[in-house]
């Protein structure tokens, strides 16, 4: 079964306690059971990591890249400059779905950077937890064409 890696970075452990004008009121957990929720639909599986701290994320995609076709990542406030995160994504070579909860376009200047926008599939901003579940629609469906 194909299988995919749902990262999250920085505070993302947060979700839904403050700040819901710009996040909701959706936990984290509830985002995994909804990704969890859409991926048995498509007949896939996901492998979900949270941290707070950069290498962390590296060593969990360099432990679960072999066995993933492909990544979705909330890098937090590691998007403006989670190089080592960056790299190790490139060196897995497996296409990846940026995602942030917020519209960060619309936001304070110094959220806009991304480090992985150049390099990713594409990037869902705005949407809120749905971003997730379309990021997975969009991997699963370019990986069955
Ligand atoms: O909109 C997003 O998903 C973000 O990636 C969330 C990051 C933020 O640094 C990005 O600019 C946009 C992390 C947000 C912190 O999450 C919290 C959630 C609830 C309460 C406090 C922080």
């Amino acid at each position: 079964m194909a299988e995919y890696l749902v990262l999250n970075g920085p505070n993302l452990n947060n979700l839904g306690r403050r700040a819901p004008e710009y996040y909701g009121s959706t936990t984290l957990a509830d985002v995994e059971a909804r990704v969890r929720e859409r991926a048995r639909e498509l007949g896939t599986e996901v492998s979900f990591f949270q941290s707070n701290h950069e290498g962390a994320i590296v060593d969990f995609i360099q432990q679960s890249s072999p066995s993933a076709v492909g990544v979705i990542i909330n890098a937090g406030a590691l998007t403006q400059v989670g190089y080592s995160i960056l790299d190790a994504l490139l060196d897995a070579g497996l296409p990846f779905v940026e995602v942030h909860i917020s519209n960060i376009h619309a936001r304070e200047e110094f959220r806009r950077h991304s480090v992985f926008a150049p390099y990713a599939a594409g990037q869902i901003a705005g949407l809120g937890w749905r971003g997730y579940v379309y990021a997975l629609d969009y991997l699963a469906a370019q990986n069955a064409s």
